[in-house]
Formats: structure tokens, C-alpha cells, sequence
């Protein structure tokens, strides 16, 4: 069985991070094993919420899991609470990144133009240096302009699709030449528009997928894509394969939830689609 070592918290309410990851990575065959970088008791979108940050505790899951002979098939790596996490990913794949380890990456900084508010420049500096070690790297367009200096404002001033959907490619084309990894760019969606897309790029294709929107932006649906796409290595199913995959998921659990009163920072009413995975 495929292993899969998941850095990320673990927040109880708002279904991202590692409350989405274990699941999916479960149903789809693999083994999760969880090292939290943080305990919430509720993802940083809700009013109120208590974080117990676990970046002194990261060092003896190294240790132990090094101790133990410990190795992993896939690394993936998601929120983080600050620069020193990011350091002790570094010393982690420093030990467990081996040649046939598939690393992906969600670079989780913002949203809609903005860097989240607890989060510093310095943290985009050492995310451009964590990203370039990625076989795959799952950034929303706010990243993917974060990560490679391009203006948000000006991907979002242009109203036609076509020049739209081209300033973004080559914002994602511009990080793939940067990292030399797969990007897949989430969650590009023009104002008021009725669909979504992600798009693909790695250095010979490029492939854009869209999808119905409702124009809600929910919480874990980044964490649930990446999880998912990771899934899909472990399988041996492709890149391209696995992101449709991912889609039709994400739209048969956004439909559900649509049909409640669930609030988009809850997340996504995904369990009852999980069997689309297995
Ligand atoms: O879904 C990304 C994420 C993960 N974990 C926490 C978050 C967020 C996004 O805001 O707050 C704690």
C-alpha cells in the first residue's frame, strides 16, 4: 500500500486540511500518515477560533519517523502557520524526499488578490524556494501571482474570457518555467461567470477544464483537490485524468451543499460523494 505523509492541520470544523485529506486519500487506496502543524478548533475563516500551533512539536515526528525506518510514496504539504514550518518541511524531505517520492505542494498564502492577513511576505519568499522542490504544485491564480510576481489586479481587469483565460496561462506558464514542476492553477473564475476551471501546465501541454459554478467560494475544496490529485499518482492514473476526476467530485459535493443552508465556511458536504473516488 501506497503511504503518503499529509503535513498539515487539523482543524475540527470547516472540513480542509487534514479532516479532508485523510478521507480522501483513504477511499482512494493509500495510507495517510498525518504529521499536524497546528490543532484548531476551527479553520481561520470562522469569527472566532482557538489554534495551538505544533511547529516546536514537527521536530520528533522527523525524528521518530526517521528512527523507525519510516518511508513515504507521497509528500503533501498545505497550510502552514508561519516561515519556521516551512524550515522544518525543508529538514523533513531532507530525509524522506527520495528520488521516487512524489512531492506535491499547495501553496496556501491567499485568496482574491489578497495574502491572508496572518501571513507574511517572508512566508511567500520561502514558498517560492519550497515550491521549486514540488513535482506538483496546486496554487488559486492569488498564489500563483504571489509566487511568481505577476499582478493579480491586472489578470482580473480583463473582461473578455479570451484575453483572461491567456493572462492566466501564462501566469501558470511562468511558474512551471520557475519551478520546473506540474502546476495545476484552481479555482480561475472570471467575475460573475457561471463556470470554473483549473488549468493544467508542465512543460509540453496545457489543458484548461471548466466546470458549472455557483459562485461560492467554500472551505477545503483547495485541501480536497490536492488531496485528490495525490490520490491519483499514487494510483498511476495521470495528472490530466485526476483532475477531472477531482472536478466531477468537487461539483457532485457543491451541488449537495447548495441544497442546505451549510455556510461556505463549513465546507463541503463531500462524504456522501466519496464512493465517486474509490
Ligand atoms: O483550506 C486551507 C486552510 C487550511 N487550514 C486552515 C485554514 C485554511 C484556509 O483559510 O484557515 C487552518
Amino acid at each position: 500500500m501506497k503511504k503518503v505523509a499529509v503535513i498539515q492541520d487539523l482543524s475540527s470544523f470547516g472540513k480542509c486540511s487534514l479532516t479532508a485529506a485523510l478521507p480522501v486519500l483513504s477511499v482512494m487506496g493509500s495510507q495517510a500518515c498525518p504529521l499536524p502543524t497546528a490543532v484548531l478548533t476551527a479553520q481561520t475563516g470562522f469569527s472566532s477560533y482557538y489554534c495551538k500551533d505544533l511547529t516546536n512539536e514537527m521536530v520528533h515526528y522527523t525524528d521518530e519517523w526517521s528512527n523507525m525506518g519510516a518511508a513515504f510514496d507521497g509528500i503533501q504539504t498545505g497550510y502552514v502557520t508561519g516561515e519556521k514550518q516551512i524550515a522544518h518541511i525543508f529538514h523533513f524531505l531532507e530525509l524522506f524526499h527520495r528520488d521516487k517520492t512524489k512531492l506535491l505542494v499547495d501553496p496556501v498564502l491567499g485568496d482574491d488578490g489578497q495574502l491572508y492577513k496572518m501571513f507574511s511576505t517572508n512566508l511567500v519568499d520561502q514558498m517560492q524556494v519550497l515550491v521549486k522542490t514540488a513535482d506538483i504544485i496546486t496554487p488559486n491564480i492569488t498564489e500563483c501571482c504571489l509566487l511568481t510576481g505577476i499582478s493579480y489586479e491586472k489578470i482580473k481587469r480583463y473582461k473578455d474570457q479570451k484575453s483572461f483565460f491567456q493572462a492566466v496561462e501564462e501566469a501558470g506558464r511562468l511558474l512551471q518555467q520557475q519551478t520546473n514542476a506540474h502546476v495545476i492553477v484552481t479555482g480561475i473564475s472570471m467575475e460573475s461567470s457561471n463556470e470554473i476551471g483549473n488549468l493544467y501546465v508542465d512543460a509540453e501541454q496545457i489543458y484548461l477544464k471548466q466546470s458549472a459554478y455557483n459562485g461560492e467560494s467554500y472551505s477545503g475544496t483547495g485541501d480536497l483537490f490536492s488531496s485528490i490529485m495525490m490520490g491519483g499518482m499514487m494510483r498511476g492514473q495521470s495528472i490530466k485524468e485526476t483532475m477531472v476526476l477531482a472536478q466531477q467530485f468537487l461539483q457532485a459535493a457543491i451541488t449537495t451543499t447548495s441544497l442546505t443552508s451549510f455556510s461556505p465556511k463549513e465546507g463541503i458536504h463531500f462524504e456522501q460523494h466519496l464512493n465517486l473516488l474509490f
